[in-house]
């Protein structure tokens, strides 16, 4: 009888995420860890836009260069990375340069991790593996360029990027600059819906953004104009306990939108041609991406350089604003 009740609560008290879960599994980087601690705000970076969505060294400078202006805006960044089997939440300067240079860093969405952690590999964290990552250590606001979403196509392919379901599993606030013209926005928007996810658009357009254009010719489901705004989204997804999140659009500054037309036809032929040549699943959106670079002569990098500096500072500005909030 004593035998059977203490397995009983053995069985009721060790759920089974408990008895696997290794803390060790997670590195917080010390400044993180400060931060986080003293209820100062963290704004989290991705890295398969380090190890997958641009080449070397500009991967490197981009990276290095966002984590300087979260700094300046008074944030604390955390860029997320797995290496050797371990995810990281901030990374040092050696880290990023490993990731930077690394040949066989592989990309790792939600459904990579397990694969990765047990082979001790390392690779880059999409959207979704970063949301992951950064919803465990406790950081809401997490920065990016642009999310993956449904692709052209996407209707018989069932090519739908992970992000989108993580956006509507994992309560962070994503901050990027929309969703490629690569993709098929109309039914991004429909499904980020169906997955409960807040979406709207930071500034004063009420269009939803195509990353390297202003409009894509959706209107926004909402629309917010300061920080503050922004960061009663936040609050409100959180109190509300939600366990969905939200996707901020910031439109590309002025000034580095007008390669438009140009980087629209270099995508048509990028989609053209990843899909007569049979590129398939996680490799299409990187093919793409270089593709397009490669056809605009590196225009498309450079937009995509400045829109992830901007996206910085806003979302390092809604960090801060939130942060006050909760204090
Ligand atoms: N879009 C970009 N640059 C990127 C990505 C998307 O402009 O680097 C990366 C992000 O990490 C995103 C991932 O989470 O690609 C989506 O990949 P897929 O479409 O295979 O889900
Ligand atoms: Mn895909």
């Amino acid at each position: 009888m004593w035998r059977l009740s203490a397995i009983f609560r053995r069985c009721i008290t060790t759920s089974s995420s408990r008895r696997y879960k290794k803390d060790s599994l997670f590195i917080i980087h010390p400044d993180v860890k400060e931060a986080l601690a003293g209820h100062r705000p963290v704004v989290a970076l991705e890295s398969t836009i380090i190890t997958h969505g641009m080449p070397y060294p500009h991967n490197l400078s981009t990276a290095k260069e966002v984590e300087e202006i979260v700094r300046a805006e008074g944030a604390i960044p955390a860029t997320i990375g797995i290496l050797k089997g371990r995810i990281h939440v901030g990374l040092s300067s050696d880290e990023l340069d490993f990731l930077a240079q690394s040949k066989t860093a592989l990309k790792v969405s939600r459904r990579d991790l397990p694969y990765v952690i047990s082979k001790g590999l390392s690779g880059g964290t999409t959207v979704s593996g970063t949301m992951i990552a950064a919803h465990r250590a406790g950081i809401p606001v997490f920065v990016t360029g642009g999310i993956g979403g449904v692709h052209r196509d996407g209707e018989n392919s069932l090519d739908v990027s992970a992000d989108l379901t993580e956006l509507g599993r994992t309560p962070i606030a994503v901050v990027s600059a929309g969703v490629k013209s690569i993709l098929d926005i109309g039914r991004t928007l429909e499904f980020l819906e169906t997955q409960g996810v807040c979406v709207a658009t930071y500034g004063d357009s009420k269009s939803f953004p195509a990353f390297f254009s202003r409009q894509s010719g959706f209107t926004s489901p909402y629309h917010v104009s300061s920080p503050q705004e922004a960061a009663d989204l936040i609050a409100n997804t959180l109190s509300l306990g939600l366990q969905s999140g939200l996707l901020l659009a910031v439109p590309i500054p002025e000034e580095h939108a007008t390669t438009g037309q140009q980087i629209e036809n270099a995508i048509q032929t990028a989609v053209t041609e990843a899909s007569s040549k049979g590129v398939r699943g996680r490799d299409v959106t990187p093919f793409i991406l270089q593709k397009v670079s490669e056809l605009t002569k590196g225009k498309s990098l450079q937009a995509n350089i400045a829109l992830i500096h901007n996206n910085a500072k806003v979302g390092s500005r809604i960090a801060c604003a939130l942060s006050k909030q909760k204090h």
